[in-house]
């Protein structure tokens, strides 16, 4: 995982730390925040403090505080590595959020963030303060295999080993799934109101699929803690949308620069942002609304969009972009080729989807292609191909799954598809090794291997994982579309089989 290299000396002349004390150093050009830290309090924990929560939740946060929610502070949570802790405990929390485009870098002093908790150094503090009644939501962007779950069906993975060290060890759990029920249940002998809990990671339905999954595992702790979560906890559902790439030792020290002064972890995006949110919160809320956040009653239509339209085209650029040697996603939209089969990705995902109210189908395709073209993001190709066994089905075996039920052809997912055969093999087209990251990387790797790189053995195999594929992997259609891709990719390599692609 990344760790934080402090620069070495500090930039010109100084050896400053961004901190609350050296905030009057900064250049005036740089926004800070607008009000008294030491007047804010906690009313959210957020598990998963990584760059994507700095760059999206924690910017709202920041406006809304600035705007008078003196109680609506943000403690963070790590649950394993203490890298975001230690770059930003120095720095009272704060960071610089650069805000990156074509058209130059905008830089901001993020105030949101009062502290962070390391779990597996103090699991029982994190616990306790999300016992605490003054801890209204807990929010979480863990990834998708920080649920523990099967990507195929929603449900708790039971076999899976957090799962099974929590079951056994409730007051030191690991997961984030152990820590909301140990928290729960504390409450709910406290009687004490529950907190929403407010996922905002990529899962089709996330509300929801959180829901079951602390429900499940509450009731094999207890079928009585499982009916008062099921009766009192609210988990709404909602949509995030923000490009957030790797920090890079660059970035930290142009930023570094910028500042006049050291930030061990500032966190680089793009202009755009979205976030939409189920209204579902009897502890309570934030203004959200006053901070541009879309409050809605049904996330459905808006997470389908953005799942099978941004993150299935990202998915498909990544690993066939990564294999045809591009280390960018914004590099990979210079070959004209992956653009054209990026739209066609959005295409056909578009024909199974109803568009939310407002949105045009057009509109919305061109601004993805624009965001992925951004010059002044590094978002590396190889990030978004990780942990593909938790990101296909919802990104791009659904859209397959649902043109399949209506008739229509599935070449175009199924070569991305392919793409991420190719990949996980973790050899690439000129025969190097590829560091595949997921959890299933080994039994992935075990499969490619008994298989070999034959189109006609290989994407059958892999279609049976069925914790991804499901019924779907013995659908007919299905096997001969992918391992007709497959064959193609081996064949062509990735640049010739868009192309031709393009061409059929
Ligand atoms: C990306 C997402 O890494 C990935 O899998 O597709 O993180 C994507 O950048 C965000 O969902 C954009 O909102």
């Amino acid at each position: 995982s990344e760790t934080a290299k402090i620069p070495p000396s500090g930039p010109k002349g100084g050896n400053f730390r961004l901190s609350n004390a050296n905030l009057p150093r900064l250049p005036g050009h740089i926004r800070q925040p607008a009000y008294d830290r030491s007047l804010i309090s906690p009313g959210i924990v957020h598990l998963g403090i990584g760059a994507f929560h700095r760059a999206h939740q924690a910017v709202v946060i920041d406006d809304l505080l600035a705007g008078g929610a003196t109680d609506w502070g943000i403690v963070g949570a790590s649950l394993r590595s203490p890298a975001t802790r230690d770059a930003l405990a120095p720095q009272d929390g704060l960071y610089t959020l650069a805000v990156r485009s074509g058209a130059g870098s905008d830089h901001r002093i993020i105030g949101s963030v009062l502290a962070i908790d390391v779990a597996t150094e103090k699991s029982g503090q994190l616990i306790a303060r999300l016992a605490n009644p003054a801890t209204r939501i807990v929010s979480l962007t863990i990834t998708e295999k920080g649920y523990c779950h099967t990507p195929q069906t929603g449900d708790l993975d039971e076999h899976h080993p957090d799962i099974v060290h929590d079951l056994q060890n409730p007051g030191t759990p690991r997961s984030a799934i152990g820590h909301l029920v140990a928290a729960l249940a504390r409450r709910r002998i406290a009687s004490a109101a529950p907190f929403t809990v407010l996922s905002c990671d990529n899962l089709s339905g996330n509300g929801q699929t959180v829901g079951r999954i602390v429900t499940q595992f509450a009731a094999l702790r207890s079928r009585n803690l499982a009916k008062w979560i099921e009766a009192e906890v609210a988990f709404p559902s909602t949509m995030v949308d923000r490009i957030v790439p790797e920090t890079t030792d660059l970035d930290r020290a142009e930023i570094s620069s910028a500042l006049g002064m050291i930030d061990a972890w500032p966190i680089i995006t793009e202009p755009f942002t979205q976030w939409i949110v189920e209204d579902r919160f009897p502890a309570g809320r934030p203004d959200f609304a006053a901070a541009g956040v879309q409050l809605v009653s049904d996330v459905t239509p808006f997470e389908h969009m953005k799942l099978r339209l941004l993150n299935a085209s990202h998915s498909a650029l990544a690993y066939l972009g990564y294999l045809a040697g591009f280390e960018t996603i914004a590099a990979t939209m210079t070959d004209h080729r992956f653009v054209a089969f990026a739209r066609q990705v959005m295409q056909d995902a578009a024909q199974t989807l109803a568009m939310p109210a407002g949105t045009d189908m057009a509109a919305y395709s061109a601004s993805l292609l624009q965001r992925f073209s951004n010059p002044a993001l590094h978002h590396r190709t190889w990030q978004i191909a990780m942990d593909g066994s938790q990101k296909l089905p919802q990104r791009l075996l659904a859209t397959m799954q649902d043109r399949l039920r209506l008739g229509l052809p599935i070449d175009t997912h199924a070569l991305a598809v392919a793409g991420w055969m190719r990949y996980v093999t973790g050899i690439d087209e000129r025969g190097r090794a590829i560091d595949v990251r997921d959890p299933l990387a080994r039994e992935l790797a075990d499969i490619a291997e008994r298989a070999g790189p034959v189109a006609e053995r290989l994407a059958p195999a892999l279609l049976e994982v069925s914790s991804i594929f499901g019924t779907l992997g013995n659908d007919p259609r299905m096997r001969s579309a992918v391992t007709g891709a497959l064959a193609k990719l081996y064949a062509l390599g990735a640049r010739q089989a868009v192309q031709t692609f393009q061409a059929a």
